[in-house]
């Protein structure tokens, strides 16, 4: 059944707010989503009745706690078509993940004049820690081109991936462009000099149905507060039998087998990834977004943006003043719109806009290569999620409108 807006918006408290006593119209998605009525009261549930340290006890809340734990483990899995419950890890968040591999699969695998292979519209998880990577193993970091139609220019990619290379990291989606890379084809070009594909899939996880067979990666990362979870939980897979090459990333509590005085033994599969308490309450109520989205089916989450992406590029471009940066190939593209409004800084877009109870975010979007090759200092950002509506969107164009009416023809860029 296709997503219905309206309804969905009663699940979501936050919704109801008033902000400069205009409705709240959320439309920054790309960098966290709201909350859903169940997956808040999960938190509660959980404190309230379950409350427990993890794989230690061996009371009723511990084992209840655990179970309750791992079993989203296995709803995790289940969203992006896993094969092996085991191969995910939780960590705090997408960068977190990256980091993991960075460190536990970077540092005992690259060596100088090894080459990273990233792509100019990586966010800055995706870029920092493969140049402390290259920097603590003399590795060298190369970028594919974007093409001006906002997608990744593959050619320049296949050419960059050779013997050198021993990985490749790319985003799954941009959170700048909305570009949706075409993974299962860079996995080939990426396994035919054996190196490792890593993805980032921060912003295609909530939004698109994910299969990490079909896209043939070895590695997929993403978070759960981009998706109705709560902050503080990522996700990291990885494919069956690569945790098991790697060393800890982190040594403590719960990630061992034997601690002797000379050294010790690691846990196996994802435990040995996962040093001291977890974040316990918000990786169940993350199962619990999980269950809220899966209820209604990434299908239908894909096609609701698909059709509200178009509407908003739509008006965006028919405004006049604005320059929509993106795929305009809607099976090419997400829900993050980028734009400028001619001679108004992207600060004061936001500003002005936010008078009218309308969040989007304005800035560089932690994409700062990406930003220059746009040759932009920042731009203004709407992303949607479920629960928005055309009408939040001519909310947005209304006020843009008034924005281009109190800055003129003033050009922002160049005024000091
Ligand atoms: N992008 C945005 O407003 P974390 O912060 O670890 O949950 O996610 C990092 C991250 C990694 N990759 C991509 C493509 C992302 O979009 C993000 C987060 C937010 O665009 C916050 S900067």
């Amino acid at each position: 059944m296709s997503i219905q807006p309206a309804q969905l918006r009663k699940d979501f408290p936050i919704l109801e707010r008033q902000i400069n006593g205009h409705p709240l119209a959320y439309l920054d998605n790309a960098a966290t989503t709201q909350k859903p009525r169940p997956v808040i009261e999960s938190l509660v549930h959980y404190y309230e009745t379950q409350n427990a340290n993890i794989h230690r006890g061996i009371h009723t809340l511990a084992v209840e706690a655990t179970k309750a734990y791992e079993d989203v483990r296995a709803k995790a899995s289940k969203h992006i078509g896993a094969t092996n419950t085991e191969d995910i890890v939780f960590t705090r968040n997408t960068t977190e993940s990256l980091n993991l591999v960075a460190r536990a699969w970077g540092d005992a695998n690259l060596q100088e004049d090894d080459e990273i292979v990233l792509s100019l519209m990586e966010h800055h998880s995706n870029i920092v820690p493969w140049q402390l990577l290259a920097a603590r193993t003399g590795a060298r970091l190369r970028y594919a081109d974007i093409a001006p139609n906002g997608l990744l220019q593959i050619d320049s990619l296949r050419k960059m991936i050779g013997n050198r290379t021993k990985l490749v990291s790319i985003t799954h989606m941009s959170n700048v462009l909305g570009t949706i890379n075409p993974i299962a084809e860079i996995a080939e070009m990426t396994h035919a000099v054996g190196a490792l594909l890593i993805v980032d899939g921060a912003q295609s996880a909530p939004h698109l149905p994910v299969d990490v067979n079909q896209l043939g990666c070895d590695v997929f990362a993403f978070s759960a507060h981009k998706m109705l979870g709560p902050t503080g939980v990522g996700v990291l897979w990885a494919r069956p039998g690569l945790l098991a090459e790697m060393d800890p990333f982190l040594g403590g509590g719960e990630m061992i087998s034997i601690v002797r005085p000379e050294g010790s033994t690691w846990a196996e599969g994802p435990h040995k990834f996962e040093a001291g308490t977890p974040n316990i309450a918000d990786v169940i109520a993350f199962g619990t977004a999980l269950d809220y989205l899966h209820d209604l089916g990434m299908e239908n989450v894909r096609e609701h943006e698909k059709h509200i992406t178009a509407y908003a590029i739509d008006a965006l471009e028919s405004s006049g003043g604005i320059t929509v940066h993106g795929p305009r190939d809607i099976e090419a593209r997400g829900g993050a719109v980028s734009f400028e409004v001619d001679g108004v800084h992207p600060h004061d877009v936001s500003t002005i806009v936010d008078a009218y109870g309308i969040a989007i975010r304005a800035g560089h979007h932690c994409a700062q290569l990406l930003m220059r090759y746009l040759n932009v200092p920042a731009t203004n950002r709407a992303s949607f999620y479920i629960y928005n509506e055309e009408h939040e969107v001519d909310a947005l164009l209304n006020a843009l409108e008034e924005a281009k009416r109190m800055f003129g023809n003033v050009d922002s860029r160049t005024a000091v």
